[in-house]
């Protein structure tokens, strides 16, 4: 259908486009998007998945909605013609922070791809009224308050579906709210987020604290704001069987209705665990299925058919064991379930190892999940080797069949067409629109640039300009002055000691100490750093300080500042990552071999132009073998090689600090006068003994080659035109890591729709 956007959009304002607020441009737009979604709903084919996940990491909607109904560049115009612009309501949106980071991201690029290739595939979560906590900074430190993103008007619409769901003696009804998932030029899918109704937002005070124990009133109020390592504890469990009780009902629901008898339930659903916080969803649809007439050993079977687990990780503080006696006061119903489950494994499998119900009584969830779920899948070639050969190995022993890997992938459609209209009209211009539908055809660019002598300087340009629109967006938001003309050098990531933000912070002292001394850089340096830390995660807030402290120390030092700056992004998140993503030269993906399971922003990096110096580790690996070692920095202890010092427990920081100058002379700045002027001693030196006495991620032994490889990147910079050539072949090479590619292999191994 071809609109008259500027009537249509005049129409539902109730006035002229240039009567409105942005806001109410917005919720224009919101509606029209919301009825053409409506009509590419479709029932079409009898197996659906559904992508059960906590987090949901969705991001804005309304421009992504545009490019996927082919609206966005009339819309654009006809707002342009009423003196309006497309970016300004955009700012309008609030964004939903439905996820802590990768994991979260990742199930939205999937819901994504899922409806762009036409896939019956929903995905089932969780309606967080204040989502994941705002990031404010205050003196230097971190502080957190509330996210409140639903306004009156938003792209949750009301279902008429409630289910009772049960703990212990309390009985909570839910509520069901959907939003649309539109595909691109294809169909729209559903992402269904349960609620209950009695939610109170004022029973937060002060920052972000509140009754833990009031159910009925908190339990849907904030996503747990732990990325891995900090246990939120009963109300998460409260959170995750809410969940998932829901979810399983949902499920049968629809699946009878469309004429499943349950004995039949694989032939129309598949269920795909996101990590272990949907794990419970195995005992619960047992006890469903036993509770609508099917015997427990067929339910098991049942059960067994129908679920998928992913691994997203192999931190083993972030690998959930749920105390017994919690289950049993939280969701006691589950607990005979479980017990037999275990029972049946300890019966058959002599090894403790493997057991879901350890000697202390925790229950392991992702052991419930290998062995009551059809397929395992790790998350990058890497990561998926590791869990074979060590994290999983007593598991792969058992079942080899049922472990495969999915690396990851991102949506291109946010990701480039929507966070870089710029590149992306470059690239049409020089390839066609094919790579939209076919993220491979990107490697034409290296045919075009043999041909084309001025593409590489067309490509610095873009890069340039985006450059120059970060600029400005620092100084609106936070008052930071940039040099356009800067290398940009970006790390935005979950705060996390073994993503090593604290490495990166130790090569800017080391920086700032050279450029005291008289040695400038080239081409000055932008360090910029967005991250959020688990609020109870102490020594991530420390490097938070740590980072806060630099940032003033060092741009308001004028014998410095005119060759480096540093600047910490307040609140990153995902409209964030959309603007400097862009804008980047070097990407830094620098956590210790071994422990990130993936990586995603990795990704969108490399797909926007910029190049990585990063270890071997996740999905980098897979970068280094797409792109060649020309156009990446690579440096580091390989995984093999990390993994055997914990083994071998033999790794002793202080050795690194005391046999090499610069790290002790850029370890000691943390705690020397010109930092303890400005920052909190107590956090600081928390930092320095943890970094020379014990430093679990290994920073010190990799500073070394960390150092070398950045001077390389910097180096080679200089030479645009050698340094245009590597972006060009990142993006060239980007392709493969289309979720569009990932969501293709889900189905064809796992989810065979
Ligand atoms: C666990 C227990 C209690 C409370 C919270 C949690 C919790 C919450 C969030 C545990 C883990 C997470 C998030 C994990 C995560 O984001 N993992 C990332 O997943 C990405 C997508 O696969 C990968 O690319 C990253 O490498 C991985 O770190």
């Amino acid at each position: 259908m071809k609109m008259n956007f500027a009537e249509q959009i005049a129409a539902q304002a109730g006035k002229s486009i240039a009567d409105c607020t942005n806001h109410e441009l917005y919720e224009a737009l919101l509606t029209l998007v919301q009825k053409e979604a409506a009509n590419k709903v479709s029932e079409k084919g009898k197996k659906k998945i559904y992508y059960i996940s906590a987090e949901f990491l969705i991001g804005k909607l309304l421009s992504n909605n545009l490019i996927n109904l082919g609206w966005y560049d009339d819309v654009r115009k006809a707002l342009a013609e009423n003196g309006r612009d497309i970016c300004e309501v955009e700012e309008a949106e609030p964004e939903p922070s439905l996820g802590n980071g990768g994991l979260g991201r990742l199930a939205a690029c999937f819901l994504d791809s899922m409806a762009t290739l036409g896939l019956n595939g929903d995905g089932i979560g969780l309606n967080y009224h204040l989502g994941l906590f705002k990031q404010e900074f205050e003196q230097d430190l971190q502080r957190e308050t509330p996210n409140p993103w639903i306004e009156e008007k938003s792209w949750l619409t009301r279902r008429e579906v409630t289910y009772p769901v049960q703990f212990g003696n309390l009985t909570v009804h839910s509520r069901l709210h959907d939003i649309a998932v539109t595909g691109y030029e294809n169909r729209t899918n559903a992402l269904h987020l349960f609620d209950i109704e009695g939610v109170d937002e004022t029973i937060v005070e002060d920052g972000i604290s509140f009754d833990k124990e009031d159910i009925k009133k908190n339990l849907t109020l904030f996503l747990y704001p732990d990325d891995s390592d900090e246990a939120g504890r009963k109300l998460r469990i409260y959170q995750q069987y809410f969940m998932v009780s829901n979810g399983a009902q949902y499920i049968l629901d629809e699946c009878v209705k469309k004429g499943c008898t349950l004995h039949d339930l694989p032939d129309y659903a598949v269920i795909q665990i996101n990590d272990t916080h949907p794990s419970m969803v195995i005992p619960e649809l047992i006890r469903l299925l036993t509770e609508r007439g099917i015997d427990f050993d067929e339910a098991v079977e049942i059960v067994k058919k129908t679920c998928a687990y992913t691994n997203h990780t192999i931190l083993a503080e972030a690998l959930e064991k749920w105390p017994i006696s919690y289950l049993k006061e939280v969701v006691p119903q589950l607990v005979p379930i479980i017990e037999i489950l275990d029972d049946r494994i300890r019966r058959k499998y002599a090894d403790e190892r493997v057991a879901i119900i350890d000697r202390n009584d925790l229950v392991h969830m992702a052991h419930m999940d290998i062995h009551y779920g059809f397929s395992v899948n790790g998350v990058a070639y890497l990561h998926t080797e590791i869990l074979k050969s060590s994290e999983l190995k007593p598991f792969y022993d058992i079942y080899p069949e049922k472990f495969n890997n999915k690396t990851n992938g991102i949506t291109f459609r946010r990701w480039l067409l929507h966070c870089n209209h710029a590149l992306a009209d470059f690239i049409t211009g020089k390839i066609g629109e094919g790579y939209k539908k076919d993220a491979d055809e990107l490697e034409k660019l290296l045919a075009a640039a043999d041909k084309d002598a001025k593409l590489l300087k067309e490509l610095l340009a873009i890069k340039q300009q985006k450059k120059v629109e970060l600029k400005n967006y620092l100084k609106a938001t936070q008052n930071i002055d940039i040099d356009e003309n800067s290398i940009y050098d970006i790390q935005i990531k979950r705060l996390h000691e073994y993503k090593r933000q604290q490495m990166n912070a130790l090569y800017v002292i080391h920086k700032y100490l050279e450029i005291k001394k008289g040695k400038k850089p080239t081409t000055p340096i932008t360090v910029i750093f967005g991250a959020k830390a688990a609020p109870a995660y102490v020594i991530a807030k420390d490097i938070i300080h740590l980072i806060l402290c630099l940032q003033e120390l060092v741009n308001k030092d004028p014998e410095v500042s005119p060759y480096l700056k540093v600047v910490m992004v307040e609140n990153y998140n995902v409209t964030k990552a959309e603007k400097l993503i862009p804008a980047c030269d070097i990407s830094e993906q620098i956590s210790l071999a071994s422990k990130e399971a993936s990586g995603t922003g990795n990704m969108k990096f490399m797909l926007n132009g910029a190049v990585t110096l990063g270890t071997m580790d996740g999905a980098n690996v897979e970068i280094a073998q797409l792109v060649g070692e020309d156009n990446i920095y690579i440096f580091g202890e390989s995984s093999e090689n990390v993994i055997e010092h914990y083994a071998k427990a033999d790794y002793v920081s202080k050795d690194y600090y005391e046999k090499d100058e610069d790290i002790r002379e850029a370890v000691d700045f943390i705690v020397g006068k010109e930092l303890m002027k400005l920052g909190c001693k107590e956090n600081l030196e928390r930092l320095y003994k943890e970094l020379v006495n014990k430093d679990w991620f290994m920073t010190l032994l990799d500073y070394r080659s960390y150092a070398e490889a950045r001077e390389q990147a910097y180096r080679d910079y200089e030479d645009r035109e050698v340094w245009a050539k590597k972006m060009l072949v990142n993006i060239s090479k980007a392709g493969f890591f289309s979720s569009d590619r990932t969501i293709a292999q889900y189905d064809k191994d796992i989810w065979k729709l």
